[in-house]
Parts: structure tokens; C-alpha cells; sequence
């Protein structure tokens, strides 16, 4: 992997006082490799002057984030190489736009994520759900040989390795990778390098703070940034409440962006704070990147009947400049103090800030907190078995033709005659 997002996570990975080394050595325990198969990790292994390859033990990055998320670590099974396996499957298909096989994966991966005992055998999986043809064979694969063929063609796969890189670029979807696979480009560079290519404004960010934004946001980081969003929003609204939503508040140690929703118990809705909040902090230079969109809710309008549809709250995709501690340099001689002057002590990071009016906030919340496969199967419980469609604003009674007002999320589970599921347990 890169760089920066090495020493992240190793970093990462210390502070929740795991010992990781960069080199390999007799001491070492656990090998964490990430877009490598299993057999080219061995490929590697064999080439290092290590006595006994045998006794390591060699895992996906899977395996690393979900002890980071533990705080411990966690069994190192079959089941982290199946999820893995699973999301590439998944992403794959979502490159191609296979909407219904990338959820069958998605599925599955959940599926997995959530069974109380491992699997190590075909018969531990019998009679779950969610377990088509194409998950069945992929784990056959995998518990009989430690590996699966079809992922490993998907990970070779040119076409594969071309849209991992360009989707990993902030502002860039599935159509503009296609674009430029067919232009012949593969990689991030062929990208940079070809100066005819039109970027919208949004991708030239994404290039320009590319290896900040792909090494994630960590917990303390997201902590960080929500008390410059409460502070500056607090100076304009002093009562204004400001939640941290998505992977976050489900409780993960890192994500890739920041998620902020904001609300005022006061009356009238204020469409300006938005920008006096951007303004500020583009007057303070800590505002990298903003898009603002307005707006586009229309009073009683019904809820979206389409699972992924956006909502229409005023919000702002945005890229902050957040300041890292540095060592005292006070302590330094002058070369040393020139050297330190020129390090780059701030990291971008993504942050989407969401506006919504007080009494649509515990739908935008629950909408917001994700997952988004939570979101999805949420929507899709409540529209087939309760007749009522639910979206980031509303929830509405097909056969009572009625609005449920809802002051919290538990209210909302009730409506729907579900028992509350705390955000943590929304990760699948
Ligand atoms: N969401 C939504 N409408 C959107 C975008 C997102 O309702 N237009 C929901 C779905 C999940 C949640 O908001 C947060 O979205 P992400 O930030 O994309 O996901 P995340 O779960 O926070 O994961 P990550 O760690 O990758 O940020
Ligand atoms: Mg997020």
C-alpha cells in the first residue's frame, strides 16, 4: 500500500498498543498485506530470509481495520478472508453497474459479519439466507483451498485494477473510470500525466489531496474536526446541535470522510448559516474544497419510494485542513528548526456537513447514520411489510395517508413496529 497510508495505519495500530514493525523479523507474528492475494504474499515470503514461513500468519487489511474497530485482535478465520473476498466481488460488479449481484455479495458480506460462530465448514452455512450460487462457490473455494479462484481473476483483473484506482479519487465514479479505461489509462499516474484530460473541480481536489484523503480518517481526527464544526456553528447558532452520523457514530475507529448533521431547536430555519460557517472558515484558510448544494425539499412532499435516492436537505461536501500536533521545537537546533518548517503539519480531510429542519432531524439521523445497507433494507422492511415510505425526512402511512412525526429514533423503530437497534449494531 502507499505510503502515508502505511505509516497511518501502523500508527493506527500502535495507539491501540498493537507492536507493528515495518520490517520483517523473527518477532513478527501477523503479516497484513492489502489488493495482494494470499499466493503472492507466499510468492514474497519465500523470497525474504525468514527460517520458517510457516509460522506467521498472513492476513487482508480486513483483518487488520476489524481489530482496530475491536481494540483487540480478533480471530484471524476464514471468515475475514470470506468478507474480504466477498467485497471485492461486490465491488467488482459495481464497476460493471451489476447492481443485483454487487448486493448479493454486500449481502453476504453482512450476513457473515453478523453469524455468532465461524465458518469452517459447507455444513456451518446451511439454511442461512442470502447464500446464492455465486457466494456458495466462492466459500467452497475458499474453505477447501484458502483461496478463491474467481476473486483471484477479479484481483488480476486489468479492468478491476483500473477502477479500484480511479474510484479511489474523490469526485470520481464508475462512468468517469470507464471513460478513461477506454482511453487506455490504468493508474492514478496515467491519469496525472495526461494534461488534455477536462477535470471538473471537484477531481482536480481529489488529485491534489489525493494521498491525505486515501489514508482515512481516524477516530481522533474525526474528534478533532467535530470541535471546529461545533465552535464555528455555535459562534452564528449558540443553540445549534451538532451530531457526528455515519460510520462514526455506529461506533467504527475509521472511515473515509467525516459525516455532520445540524439542526436548531429555534424557530425559522436559517438557509444562511451554511455559508456564514464556509465563509468563516475559507477567512480562517482551513477550507480546502466546498460544494454547496441548496435545498430542494418541497413542503409535504411524500418520501422517495427508491431505496438510494438522495435526499433534499442544503448540505456541503467539503474538504478541512486539520492541524497535527507536532513535536516541540523549541528543543531543536536551527537546521533541525528549518527541516520541521518545511513538513507538512495539516492533513485534508473529507467532511460532508448536512442542514436539516428540527423536526426532520431523527429521519435525517437514522438516514445519515447508515449503513447504507442498513438504510436500504430499513426502507425496503417498511415499504413491504408495513405499507409506509420512509426516507431522510419522513415516514409516511400508505394506508392511513398519514405523516408519523417521530422526536427520535427509537420512535421512528416503533412507528414501524421494530425494536430499536442501537447505531453500533447497524454496521450490517
Ligand atoms: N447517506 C445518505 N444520503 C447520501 C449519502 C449518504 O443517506 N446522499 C447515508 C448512508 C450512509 C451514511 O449516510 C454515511 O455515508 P458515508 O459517509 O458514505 O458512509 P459511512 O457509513 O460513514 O462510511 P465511511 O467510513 O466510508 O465514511
Ligand atoms: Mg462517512
Amino acid at each position: 500500500m502507499g505510503t502515508t497510508r502505511r505509516m497511518f495505519l501502523m500508527e493506527l495500530g500502535r495507539r491501540k498498543g498493537f507492536r507493528v514493525e515495518s520490517e520483517l523479523s523473527d518477532s513478527v507474528t501477523h503479516i497484513v498485506a492489502e489488493n495482494n492475494s494470499y499466493l503472492e504474499v507466499l510468492d514474497w515470503l519465500k523470497g525474504q530470509a525468514v527460517a520458517d514461513s510457516s509460522r506467521f500468519e498472513l492476513l487482508d487489511i480486513s483483518w487488520f481495520t476489524a481489530c482496530m474497530e475491536a481494540g483487540r485482535p480478533v480471530d484471524s478465520e476464514v471468515k475475514y478472508r470470506l468478507m474480504d473476498a466477498f467485497e471485492v466481488m461486490a465491488e467488482n460488479y459495481e464497476f460493471k453497474e451489476n447492481e443485483i449481484f454487487s448486493l448479493e455479495f454486500l449481502r453476504a458480506a453482512s450476513l457473515l459479519k453478523s453469524l455468532p460462530f465461524s465458518v469452517t465448514r459447507m455444513k456451518d452455512i446451511q439454511g442461512l439466507p442470502c447464500v446464492g450460487d455465486q457466494v456458495r462457490d466462492i466459500i467452497e473455494e475458499i474453505i477447501e483451498e484458502g483461496e478463491s479462484s474467481r476473486v483471484k481473476e477479479v484481483l488480476n483483473d486489468e479492468r478491476y485494477k483500473a477502477f479500484k484506482q480511479f474510484t479511489s479519487v474523490f469526485g470520481v465514479g464508475v462512468k468517469t473510470s470507464e471513460k478513461w479505461y477506454r482511453m487506455g489509462l490504468r493508474t492514478v499516474e496515467d491519469v496525472k500525466a495526461d494534461k488534455t484530460l477536462k477535470l471538473s473541480k471537484m477531481q482536480k481536489a481529489g488529485f491534489l489531496y489525493y494521498e491525505d484523503l486515501v489514508s482515512c480518517v481516524s477516530k481522533a481526527e474525526a474528534d478533532a474536526v467535530s470541535l471546529i464544526v461545533k465552535n464555528t456553528v455555535r459562534t452564528f447558532l449558540p443553540d445549534a446541535l451538532v451530531t457526528i452520523t455515519g460510520g462514526f457514530r455506529r461506533g467504527k475507529n475509521i472511515g473515509h470522510d467525516i459525516d455532520f448533521l445540524i439542526t436548531s431547536p429555534g424557530p425559522g430555519e436559517d438557509d444562511e448559516l451554511l455559508h456564514k460557517v464556509i465563509d468563516l472558515w475559507k477567512k480562517q484558510g482551513l477550507l480546502l474544497y466546498c460544494d454547496i448544494i441548496e435545498s430542494t425539499f418541497v413542503k409535504e412532499q411524500l418520501p422517495s419510494r427508491k431505496v438510494d435516492a438522495m435526499d433534499h436537505f442544503q448540505k456541503c461536501f467539503a474538504i478541512l485542513k486539520l492541524y497535527q500536533p507536532r513535536v516541540d521545537s523549541s528543543t531543536c537546533n536551527t537546521s533541525k528548526k528549518l527541516e520541521m518548517a518545511e513538513v507538512k503539519d495539516w492533513k485534508a480531510i473529507r467532511v460532508d456537513l448536512v442542514i436539516t429542519p428540527f423536526e426532520q432531524y431523527s429521519y435525517a439521523l437514522l438516514g445519515w447514520t447508515g449503513s447504507r445497507q442498513f438504510g436500504r433494507d430499513l426502507r425496503r422492511y417498511a415499504m413491504h411489510e408495513r405499507k409506509m415510505v420512509l426516507d431522510n425526512h419522513a415516514l409516511y402511512d400508505r394506508r392511513k395517508r398519514i405523516f408519523l412525526k417521530a422526536g427520535s429514533e427509537e420512535e421512528i423503530f416503533a412507528h414501524l413496529g421494530l425494536d430499536y437497534v442501537e447505531p453500533w449494531e447497524r454496521n450490517a
